[in-house]
């Protein structure tokens, strides 16, 4: 039996941690984790200027339109059942037209959509196009008219879903590895400190305050699958025989964890994705070592996220 009262506490130590480790990261030093947490009702804590959008659309505008709604259907089912039952109202009215009525529940849901088609364009245009250096980006505020600055892409990785694990490709250094999930044994000896199911041999390691661009593709013998990262507000279908194109560009350093996101198999559950986001000083280190002794000189220079 769950006892209700060590549940709330264990939420509030939650809380409370979760509080400590937001004082923690302005210190720096501490690592940012991008995966969902226990007891986690929000979304996950944005890590790049598109989930900002994403998160304050949500927030700031779907939560209150949909909390409307459901307040209005409430007091409309209220109304109807103490005034319009049988006791109350014995002998009903034949009425069958009322055309104020009817414009009135045509026009008011489409001025409701109106008002959220609006920001949900400029925050999918904003998705959907690579930052040149000039474009500028709503962010946060999905009501402006832009005022985020992004850089044009400083890097290109090409991502590969593979039956059933991620392959990852720099196509102008000359990298490429494949990332495997780590079992529970491997984890414990390799990478103790990091989740369950979300930790991988090989990260994708990309700079921190750059814009990456992301070709998704899938291995031709193999299946659809979908390259998506929560705290980076990205999800794309990776398709056997096409590209897709995508970019992030990362505001912190920390590791953000996503998962394959269309149903490819018996291991789909178990492909995760692991963005190891570092300072540019660590990720030319970084290139460097991979590119004179392979992936495991990259993973040692790197160290365990701490
Ligand atoms: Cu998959």
């Amino acid at each position: 039996m769950i006892d209700k009262f060590s549940v709330r506490n264990a939420f509030l130590a939650r809380a409370l941690g979760a509080a400590a480790a937001g004082l923690a990261t302005t210190g720096a030093a501490f690592a940012e984790v991008g995966a969902a947490t226990e007891g986690q009702i929000h979304l996950q804590e944005p890590a790049t200027p598109i989930m900002e959008s994403i998160t304050a659309f949500h927030n700031n505008l779907l939560l209150w339109v949909i909390t409307a709604i459901v307040l209005l259907v409430l007091a409309l089912l209220i109304v109807v059942m103490l005034r319009f039952n049988a006791r109350a109202n014995p002998t009903p009215s034949k009425t069958s037209h009322n055309s104020v009525i009817e414009v009135v529940w045509t026009v008011v849901p489409i001025l409701v959509l109106v008002v959220i088609a609006v920001p949900s364009f400029g925050v999918l245009a904003d998705q959907q196009t690579v930052p040149d250096g000039s474009r500028k980006y709503l962010g946060s505020n999905i009501f402006s008219y832009g005022d985020v600055s992004l850089p044009a892409p400083g890097l290109t990785v090409k991502v590969t879903g593979v039956q059933w694990n991620w392959s990852y490709e720099y196509p102008d250094l000359d990298i490429s590895f494949d990332s495997f999930m780590l079992s529970d044994s491997e984890r414990a000896a390799q990478k103790p400190s990091e989740p369950r199911l979300l930790a991988v041999d090989n990260d994708l390691v990309v700079p921190v305050e750059t814009t990456v661009r992301v070709l998704v593709t899938a291995d031709p013998t193999g299946v659809i699958h979908s390259f998506a990262v929560p705290s980076f507000g990205i999800k794309i279908d990776a398709v056997p025989g096409r590209t897709n194109e995508t970019w992030f560009y990362a505001e912190r350093e920390g590791i953000y964890y996503g998962q394959c996101s269309e149903l490819c198999g018996k291991d789909h559950a178990f492909m995760p994705i692991a963005v190891r986001v570092v300072s540019q000083d660590t990720y030319d280190a970084w290139v460097k070592a991979v590119q004179d002794g392979g992936t495991d000189a990259g993973a040692a220079l790197l160290g365990p996220v701490s």
